[in-house]
């Protein structure tokens, strides 16, 4: 099956108005290069005026909460980021796994909350340094798309994103052969969970993602896309990631 190439942006804790200026370019290439699918998630505080600014471009969030409202102080809702202009959510993304203890199952219940409203999802799973050397990798990564992925996702609002933890942020990558296993493995998975529809599910590798490697990654099979961090930060390393995937 033939699946549309997906670039993700995810400018995690950074950026600001000024910053939004590099959003300019990223949407003229996005609409210069139209095979290519292209979104941006950045911080809470920016999403209306992203969106606002560039209407061409997928704006997303980078979380939400699992419940649709209530007396949970600091947290925002699918509804709410959807009403700011977000068209799609990251859930489960490593940092959060690591930095708020988050797990498998919340990514699954925000997942949830964010398809209640509409909204697109990025859902990320991928195993720390211990787990690969200790050849644990493509178990963790089972277990982990056991554990999120929604009974009733499919390729029209969920995408999966591969995101090695050691290579994020750190120059670091998997070999393509192991990318392609560790796609290959959760293709495999998701068509065991939830049948053909699997095959319409994109799976974005992430993970120290350049204008240099981009193009040679995303040539792997399976690897439909990708969830880029440091390098979305500006038009000028983000666009050759666009190109590469075109
Ligand atoms: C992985 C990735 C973006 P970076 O977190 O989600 O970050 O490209 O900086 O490794």
């Amino acid at each position: 099956m033939t699946r549309r190439k997906l670039v993700a942006g995810n400018w995690k804790m950074n950026g600001d108005r000024a910053a939004l200026a590099e959003l300019d370019a990223i949407a003229a290439a996005a609409a210069a290069n139209p095979a290519v699918d292209v979104a941006m998630a950045v911080p809470f505080t920016l999403i209306e005026r992203a969106a606002e600014r560039v209407p061409g471009l997928m704006i997303g969030a980078q979380d939400v909460h699992e419940h649709d409202k209530g007396a949970h102080t600091g947290c925002v809702s699918a509804a709410q980021v959807k009403e700011a202009g977000a068209r799609f959510v990251i859930v489960g993304h490593s940092e959060r796994r690591g930095d708020q203890g988050e797990t498998s199952h919340d990514a699954w219940a925000k997942a949830a909350a964010a398809h209640r409203q509409g909204l697109n999802v990025i859902l990320c799973c991928g195993e720390t340094e211990a787990e690969r050397d200790a050849g644990r990798a493509e178990r963790v990564v089972q277990a982990q798309v056991e554990k999120s992925l929604p009974d009733d996702a499919d390729g029209s609002w969920l995408t999966l994103a591969y995101e090695p933890r050691w290579a994020i942020g750190t120059g670091r990558t998997p070999t393509l052969d192991e990318i392609a296993a560790i796609h290959a493995i959760a293709r495999a998975k998701m068509r065991h969970m939830i049948g053909d529809k699997a095959d319409g599910v994109r799976i974005l590798y992430g993970g120290s993602v350049t204008g240099d490697n981009a193009a040679s990654i995303l040539a792997v099979e399976n690897v439909d896309g990708a969830l880029v961090g440091g390098a979305s930060l500006t038009a000028a390393k983000f666009v050759p990631i666009i190109e590469g995937a075109a």
